[in-house]
């Protein structure tokens, strides 16, 4: 069995791009995303270029069906070498006391609880590898502070305590390795929807990030608890 990549948030934008990459690299890409059409796109895409693929038309914050995923992939591959959490969303750019609180409860889910949801379902697997590697995408918006971006920032400062936390618990026990990725602005759905007035062609490209980020999977890569900051190509340590 070759390597096995399982990436949310596949079916455009940065989680397409990273998929691809992996596949063209020689994993079998497990892609998640909710919508089916552009995940039977991505199928064909890989395919064509005689990469493997399977695709998972599934909310990432259903999470009984994680588990059942992790089942899944436990009983074709008994192992999990490569974990991206990418999945994201904006969520409303409102001052904090204006957020509806099923909005603020949604951005938690899709953006922080599915990734430890991940971690839960995804944990044997990923220590079953010889080499498991574990990236989940960040955003600068969670250090650089600014009005109206309150439950995206949140949720990714979140996500930063849970990629290091998740990283502690794997460093001395496993082959583990858990990386953070911050994109920077990419030309992607997500960042028009938040730029509105933003020229798309100023802006760096997915593809142009993808292969940065299959680097951090790679079985060759050493470090762990680390962010890779894309728009400085830095390798950041906390503390
Ligand atoms: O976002 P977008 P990006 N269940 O909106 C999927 C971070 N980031 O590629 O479900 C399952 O084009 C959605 O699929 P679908 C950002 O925070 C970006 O720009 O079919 N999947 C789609 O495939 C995020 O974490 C920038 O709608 C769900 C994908 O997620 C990641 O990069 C800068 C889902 C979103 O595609 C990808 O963002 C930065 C759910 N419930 C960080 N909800 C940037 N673009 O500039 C959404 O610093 N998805």
């Amino acid at each position: 069995v070759g390597r096995v990549a399982l990436v949310t948030g596949a079916s455009r934008g940065i989680g397409r791009a990273v998929a691809l990459q992996l596949a063209r690299e020689g994993a079998h890409v497990v892609a998640l995303a909710r919508a089916q059409g552009p995940l039977e796109f991505l199928y064909d895409e890989i395919t064509g270029f005689g990469g493997e693929a399977t695709i998972v038309p599934l909310d990432v914050a259903e999470f009984d069906n994680l588990d059942r995923l992790g089942a899944c992939i436990h009983e074709r591959w008994k192992k999990l070498d490569i974990l991206v959490g990418n999945a994201g969303l904006l969520g409303p750019l409102t001052p904090l006391p204006h957020v509806e609180p099923q909005q603020w409860a949604r951005i938690m889910d899709v953006n922080v609880t599915a990734n430890w949801r991940l971690v839960r379902a995804m944990d044997m697997l990923l220590r079953a590898s010889d080499a498991g590697r574990c990236v989940f995408v960040t955003s600068g918006a969670a250090w650089r502070i600014k009005a109206y971006w309150g439950p995206y920032a949140v949720s990714k400062a979140a996500v930063n305590a849970l990629a290091r936390t998740y990283a502690a618990e794997t460093v001395n026990t496993s082959n583990v390795k858990v990386m953070l990725a911050n994109p920077g602005p990419l030309r992607t759905d997500m960042r028009a929807a938040a730029m509105p007035g933003e020229d798309p062609q100023t802006l760096r490209t997915p593809e142009e990030f993808a292969p940065r980020l299959a680097a951090l999977c790679r079985p060759d890569w050493a470090e762990t608890g680390k962010l890779y900051d894309f728009p400085t190509d830095r390798l950041i340590e906390f503390e």
